[in-house]
């Protein structure tokens, strides 16, 4: 790993000031540091100096000039800058999936699929800057012109989570950027290692084109005070949050008290719904990798099983072959398909899950024990969960951040299996599996789910960043990545344009001086 951390140049000794790794040295003494752990291992990979509220101020002046530079280059200029650090991606995706597999524990290639959502995001934002557009009404004037168009907003901010420490990131400072904004992340204090690695590689593309400091912006520190400085700032015109919806909760209220804007992306409690009619042998695949890849802690992770009950018992025991053969381990090792949770206390989250499920009437059919892998006694490995439970149990309406999934029975039609899926607070990603045209486009339908993400025939995770990516209810309503969501990073301006003789008001007006 020693080669990991000096490649990205996060240097060596124990001390790494975020602003110095980053982009920025302000030259301050920093005490307060961030260990960051392996969960791997159990290692202390390196520690982070804390931002103070000094340096954020200061950060944000920097931006702020930065954000004059930036807005006067051509959308196409910015949008080549961006395939630049896309191609730095591109050389660094392997050495970055394994610095994100070893500071925050999913597999490899799980970790090299997160930067490929990058590079992809950086190939789609330079096409979108030349693609930037607003449309044209016709005036009710005569001799007069209306059109709209898309102004950047200035600084945006962003706050990840530990579960997607460089993708999540990539699609709001990369979309950000190509609308003429600068951005400030807040990543979490849990995977500061994979936020330095990524400003380094920017800060080439920086060093490359001659751009000034300030573009792309990091600041790792604590909740207090950096996060709601951030969010009360009203210099911060847009905070893109990604998180639990405690957080998204906290940062709406902050960012509306001062009328700024947001995009909540937040939990999920995602189900697949397997009817009579589904392929089994693509759906149990879909489902494993769904409940078990980044060891269920993606937010798209499949968490809820809802299966007719004429097919139960064979997907049961499908399942519980899958989960037997599941090899669990160093998540470097590439034969392995899950490694560790992110810390201990993510482990007892899911074992407080587990005794809460068995309470409801739960019974596990594989797994739910903390393991101990090859010698690393870290205590962050476990054996993923199945547990059968009524849907009625009120622990499946909860997002646990951990590989369990709920196996529930329906009876009767789709319209029983949809109404239990959308039974619960969060609102992100759902799938049905289903050769059934009528099935499926009930599910898609105003009637089926209420969900951001609805698949046919795939899992509920691993979203294509051409979409717009997002939820509703207690997901938070904000949509980010593909599609138009650009729009949300940018002011709309509608402009009408004179160009007769006369000067008349709208709505047939009379204002006669004469
Ligand atoms: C997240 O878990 O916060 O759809 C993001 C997916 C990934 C992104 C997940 N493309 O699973």
């Amino acid at each position: 790993m020693e080669n990991l951390i000096d490649r990205f140049g996060i240097s060596g000794k124990s001390v790494n000031l975020p602003l110095r790794t980053g982009q920025q040295d302000f030259g301050d003494i920093h005490n307060d540091l961030i260990d960051s752990y392996s969960p791997v291992d159990g290692k202390l990979i390196a520690q982070v100096a804390k931002a103070s509220s000094k340096d954020y101020e200061r950060l944000v002046e920097l931006a702020g000039e930065a954000s004059i530079y930036w807005r006067n280059k051509s959308a196409p200029f910015r949008g080549d800058i961006i395939r630049q650090f896309g191609n730095q991606l591109r050389e660094n995706k392997d050495a970055l999936g394994k610095l994100v597999s070893y500071e925050m524990g999913k597999s490899w290639q799980e970790g090299k699929g997160e930067v490929q959502e990058v590079i992809d995001i950086c190939d789609f934002a330079q096409g979108l800057s030349r693609q930037l557009h607003g449309a044209t009404m016709h005036s009710e004037r005569f001799e007069h012109r209306m059109y709209e168009q898309w102004h950047p907003l200035g600084i945006v901010g962003i706050i990840t989570a530990f579960n997607f420490p460089v993708a999540v990131w990539g699609w709001n400072a990369v979309l950000a950027a190509v609308c003429g904004n600068v951005s400030l992340w807040k990543p979490s204090e849990k995977t500061p290692l994979c936020s330095l690695a990524c400003l380094n590689l920017w800060k080439k593309v920086v060093e490359a084109n001659n751009l000034p400091e300030g573009i792309i912006n990091l600041i790792i520190g604590d909740v207090d005070p950096i996060g709601h400085l951030l969010t009360n700032d009203k210099k911060i015109s847009l905070v893109s949050a990604t998180g639990s919806t405690a957080m998204g909760k906290q940062v709406a209220q902050s960012v509306s008290r001062r009328l700024g804007k947001y995009i909540l992306e937040l939990g999920g409690n995602n189900a697949i719904i397997l009817t009579p009619n589904a392929d089994l042998s693509n759906a149990i695949p879909s489902v494993v990798f769904g409940a078990v890849g980044t060891a269920g802690q993606r937010c798209t992770s499949t968490r809820r099983l809802i299966v007719h009950s004429s097919i139960f018992r064979q997907v049961e025991a499908s399942l519980v072959k899958a989960y037997n053969s599941l090899k669990i381990g160093n998540p470097l090792d590439e034969k392995n398909h899950m490694g560790p949770l992110i810390d201990k206390s993510a482990v007892d989250n899911m074992l407080n899950a587990l005794s809460l499920a068995r309470k409801e009437g739960g019974e596990v059919l594989f797994g739910g024990k903390v393991l101990d892998i090859g010698g690393f006694s870290t205590g962050c490995y476990v054996s993923p969960c199945l547990v059968k439970i009524n849907h009625q149990a009120s622990i499946v309406k909860e997002e646990t951040f951990a590989p369990i999934l709920y196996l529930m029975e329906y009876t009767g039609e789709l319209e029983e299996a949809i109404k239990i899926q959308n039974n619960v607070p969060q609102g992100l990603s759902s799938a049905i599996f289903t050769l059934n045209l009528h099935e499926a486009e009930n599910f898609l339908g105003p009637n089926g789910s209420d969900c951001g993400l609805a698949n046919v025939n795939i899992g509920t995770s691993g979203a294509e960043i051409g979409g717009a990516f997002g939820g509703e209810k207690d997901t938070g309503g904000g949509r980010e990545s593909g599609s138009d969501c650009w729009k949300y990073y940018m002011r709309r301006q509608t402009n009408t344009i004179n160009y007769g003789k006369e000067a008349p008001l709208a709505q047939g007006i009379k204002f006669d001086l004469s």
